[in-house]
């Protein structure tokens, strides 16, 4: 019998994915093997479904493609401990179409804070949606480049991360709302806010000049992803930090998104 790494491998080199895959009978070299069926090649990839219609940045999500979409949960305590239902709950949604990825967000929070007007201070320390993006899915260092990207969409909707400049690979902090366009609501009632994302994709080549273009996406793509919010609570700092994907800490330490893209979750663009 072949072996899952064996099996994987034939996958990916002939485009094969789906469930109840059946590799049919192959003899490399002087061996022969049987049949292999397993369940599905591509478990480790989560999959994106594509938007059937255009989806509006309106923090509605009256889209029906939304509503076919799934939940999936962002409760990955990653920062700060004691975390209650009262104080963040949240949960969100993926699509995609050729031109971005699309993201919308249910939460509560129960204080909205945003200390540091200036988008280039203490970001991370206001509350806000973490959107993490490696293009290729190679995982690897991100921290001071743009293998990939975490970017920080503040409630005043700026988009922050480092990374270098058109002119200098020296990493600062900077702006990247060309990259992220979003609205969000509060609702009257329940106060559940609805944070709707349209994210255009950038490759590792990108530098912040003019002829930067967003990537144009298409089915079977991969890519490293991950969310998470930072919940400051007024205090000037983030109290708490909750992600989309457990992390294993390295010495306790699970904030490790904004450094390595390892950690992020194996997504796949399909139809
Ligand atoms: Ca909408
Ligand atoms: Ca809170
Ligand atoms: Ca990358
Ligand atoms: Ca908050």
């Amino acid at each position: 019998m072949f072996s899952k790494t064996l099996i994987s491998k034939y996958v990916k080199n002939n485009g094969l994915a789906g469930s109840a895959l059946t590799i049919a009978m192959m003899t490399t070299g002087n061996l022969a093997h049987s049949i292999a069926v397993i369940d599905d090649a591509s478990k480790a990839l989560t999959p994106i479904y594509r938007a059937d219609e255009a989806i509006v940045i309106d923090a509605k999500a009256l889209e029906s493609a939304w509503q076919k979409a799934s939940w999936r949960a962002l409760d990955q305590v990653l920062i700060g401990e004691n975390l209650s239902e009262d104080d963040f709950n949240g949960r969100y949604k993926l699509l995609w179409d050729s031109e971005a990825l699309y993201l919308l967000v249910e939460l509560q929070d129960d204080v909205l804070a945003d200390s540091h007007p200036d988008p280039l201070v203490n970001y991370w320390d206001d509350d806000c949606v973490e959107v993490f993006i490696d293009e290729d899915a190679s995982g690897g260092d991100h921290q001071f480049n743009y293998n990939a990207f975490a970017y920080h969409v503040g409630l005043d909707r700026h988009v922050s991360d480092m990374g270098p400049t058109a002119t200098s690979s020296e990493s600062v902090i900077q702006t990247y709302n060309d990259h992220i366009q979003s609205q969000w609501s509060r609702a009257l009632d329940t106060h559940t806010i609805t944070w709707e994302l349209k994210i255009s994709i950038f490759d590792d080549s990108f530098l912040p000049n003019s002829d930067a273009k967003p990537q144009v996406l298409k089915q079977h793509k991969e890519m490293g992803f991950m969310l998470a919010y930072c919940d400051a609570d007024g205090k000037g700092s983030r109290e708490h930090f909750i992600g989309s994907y457990p992390i294993e800490g390295i010495n306790g330490d699970k904030n490790l998104g904004y450094k390595t893209a390892d950690v992020f979750e194996k997504v796949q663009l399909v139809k």
